[in-house]
């Protein structure tokens, strides 16, 4: 009897939420509230993107109209799953608004994104976005980018080559690879390589946008600037709205 009733008791707890994640549910809710009805809304990628989406799969679900398109693999089966009706890539289309995570904003909202690997499509979609909103814990929170490794879209060709031209700009780039086996690369969903260089700080984002972009096979970089229009951040348990 005291296995069964320790048992119904582990089963029956809740899953106790980190605080971390309360803080990405939390940023989720009040950006599910910036939501009206007809809009074409950019669905992020990462778990705070994840929270945002549930929650707007539920207002769908309780007849909200909108549409969107994700900016992953993952978050488009999501939305899917959960009913969010879904459009294709076409000319033309821009969204209303695109909500989505980020690994570092800055006090400008200069982002760092792509610890999950969807910078590509995530640059792609949010450059045709009226308004970007990032969601955020405390956590994403710093005084100027770089703590957080700058990922890197590479054609996988041109690997060695982009290697050795990050590493001239001090960039101490990695190739991801999958923890369990690091023989194995991660590919972005575009089947290219995913790079995550070590700067550290990096006090002049443009710059080094603009330096990365004359280096051949590299897709996409990470640095996200001019995009996000306001930032909704957990801060003392509260939901502030940062803006640029
Ligand atoms: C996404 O949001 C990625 O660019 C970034 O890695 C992620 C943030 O991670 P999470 O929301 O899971 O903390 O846009």
């Amino acid at each position: 009897p005291v296995f069964i009733f320790s048992a119904l008791l582990t089963m029956s707890a809740p899953l106790a939420l980190s605080p971390q994640e309360l803080e990405k549910q939390q940023a989720a809710a009040a950006a599910v509230r910036w939501v009206r009805d007809g809009m074409v809304l950019g669905l992020g990628t990462g778990t705070t993107s994840a929270h945002f989406i549930k929650q707007l799969g539920e207002r769908v679900q309780a007849g909200l109209k909108v549409q969107g398109t994700a900016t992953s693999l993952a978050s488009e089966a999501l939305a899917r799953q959960l009913g969010i009706p879904l459009l294709e890539p076409r000319r033309g289309l821009t969204f209303d608004l695109a909500v989505d995570g980020a690994d570092e904003l800055d006090g400008q909202l200069r982002l760092i994104k792509g610890g999950g690997g969807a910078l590509l499509r995530e640059k792609t979609i949010e450059t045709a976005s009226r308004y970007l909103l990032v969601i955020a814990d405390s956590s994403k929170v710093v005084p100027v980018l770089g703590r957080f490794p700058l990922p890197l879209e590479v054609v996988p060709f041109a690997l060695p080559w982009v290697l050795d031209a990050v590493e001239k700009l001090g960039g101490a780039p990695v190739l991801r690879t999958h923890k369990d086996d690091s023989a194995s690369p991660v590919y972005s969903d575009q089947r290219n390589f995913l790079v995550d260089c070590h700067f550290g700080q990096i006090p002049d984002a443009e710059g080094l946008a603009v330096r990365l972009k004359t280096i051949p096979g590299i897709v996409e970089h990470g640095l996200f600037m001019g995009l996000a229009k306001a930032a909704v951040v957990i801060q003392g348990g509260v939901a502030q709205v940062l803006k640029p």
